[in-house]
């Protein structure tokens, strides 16, 4: 098989990249070790940027998230049982999208149906040539062998695929950072205790309300980070959530059977470069954030935007500049991202270590951010996301 950029994984990174490619004629392959029901079934993100609601629109399939989103114009941050409004549209003029990743995934592959593009369940994925001007990915399906050549790699599989794995430890350089705790998160099918999302700092640990619509809810816990969901019954979950957050969103929590239960470990990870070679890395690939800072897959959009831009430079005028700066532009992005996410995480939850200091600067932190202006412009500021640049 031959195509000019072959795409391995058939994540948000990866169908949005070859959506934008295909509609400007550049062919695409994209390689996906998964069956489409369980990409189709997969709970992740809830909040987006208006950049990434932008280029889901411009990659023509935005209507249906367009007609369906919830928008906020604030999200609320408690601690010692009171809850203090941040006013992102007064702040920044910017609101933010709350709509399902597993809803952009769908429309993502229904957009993909006609392109018959996709080969799903390929297994044992590997990448050669990267640094030759014909690199080729070999897979196999259904016990045969196949192999793509292509112009390029966009490596769009995931903190667990086999891309990242495939640049040179004497090349790659990683940083990290694992959290000593997860999050245990369910969704039910109940009324949002609040039309806005509500950040909670508890001495049993953090809390998050969020929901996919106003009547499907989402729901998170800090828990410890071998936690097992086994362990976590549906009226346990309730009832540990309804200490954690203030007593008036309490008496509001409508309780009900979780469709979906699930434990997030919480890491912060980049790895540079993004590129080596004709292999370009997006999204979780090459960096992951703890999901506090609601960053993981508008940054992944980011990596497309500007990936996809430099590829069509290339293919219309031959022009490398943009692939050439490709790296350096995503991770301009995704070390202000990390930056605020690690914040946003030492701001809201339990650090079983922390020293009485810390517990008390956290806590001045806190009170910091609610009486002042200034703290809540650059919440706001990083929270609806930074202009792209
Ligand atoms: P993905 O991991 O989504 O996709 C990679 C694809 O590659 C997968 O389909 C996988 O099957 C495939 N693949 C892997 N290995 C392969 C191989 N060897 N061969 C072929 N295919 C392979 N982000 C936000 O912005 N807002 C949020 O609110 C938010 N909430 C989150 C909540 C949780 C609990 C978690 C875990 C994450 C959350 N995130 C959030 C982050 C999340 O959305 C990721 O950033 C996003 O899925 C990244 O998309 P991709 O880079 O496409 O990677
Ligand atoms: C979600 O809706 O799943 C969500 C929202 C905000 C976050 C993390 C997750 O910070």
């Amino acid at each position: 098989m031959r195509t000019q950029v072959g795409i391995v994984g058939a994540g948000p990174a990866g169908l949005l990249l070859s959506r934008l490619l295909g509609l400007t004629g550049i062919d695409t392959v994209v390689l996906e070790k998964r069956t489409p029901e369980y990409l189709r079934a997969r709970v992740r993100a809830g909040l987006l940027e208006e950049g990434t609601v932008a280029l889901l629109t411009r990659a023509g399939v935005g209507a249906r998230l367009l007609r369906e989103r919830l928008t906020h114009d604030g999200v609320e941050i408690a601690f010692d049982g009171k809850r203090h409004r941040i006013d992102l549209k007064g702040l920044t003029g910017i609101s933010i999208s709350i709509y399902g990743q597993a809803e952009i995934q769908k429309d993502l592959m229904a957009a993909h149906e006609t392109s018959g593009n996709i080969v799903f369940e390929a297994e044992d994925v590997s990448l050669h040539g990267l640094m030759s001007d014909k690199p080729r990915l070999r897979y196999h399906k259904a016990g045969e062998a196949h192999e793509v050549v292509c112009d390029f790699v966009a490596g769009c599989d995931g903190f667990h695929g086999v891309s990242r794995q495939a640049i040179p430890q004497e090349v790659i350089r990683v940083y990290e950072r694992v959290y000593p705790f997860g999050w245990l998160g369910i969704l039910s099918d109940t009324r949002p205790v609040n039309h806005e999302l509500i950040y909670c700092n508890h001495e049993r640990g953090f809390a998050l309300c969020t929901m996919r619509s106003m009547t499907r809810s989402r729901y998170y816990l800090q828990v410890s980070a071998d936690e097992d969901v086994a362990d976590w019954p549906d009226d346990r979950f309730w009832s540990e959530l309804r200490r954690r957050i203030p007593a008036d969103a309490a008496t509001m929590l409508e309780i009900g059977p979780s469709l979906e239960k699930s434990v997030a470990q919480l890491r912060s990870f980049v790895a540079e470069p993004m590129r080596y070679g004709r292999l370009f890395l997006a999204g979780d690939a090459a960096h992951i954030v703890p999901p506090t800072g609601a960053k993981g897959l508008n940054l992944a959009a980011a990596d497309v935007r500007f990936l996809s831009e430099a590829f069509i430079a290339y293919y219309r005028s031959g022009h490398s500049e943009l692939m050439d700066g490709y790296s350096a532009r995503c991770l301009a992005r995704v070390w202000k991202a990390q930056r605020f996410s690690w914040w946003m995480t030492a701001l809201t939850h339990r650090f079983p270590e922390a020293s009485a200091f810390e517990r008390r600067a956290q806590r001045a932190e806190l009170s910091y951010l609610a009486s002042s202006e200034a703290a809540q412009t650059v919440l706001a500021e990083n929270y609806v996301g930074l202009a792209i640049e």
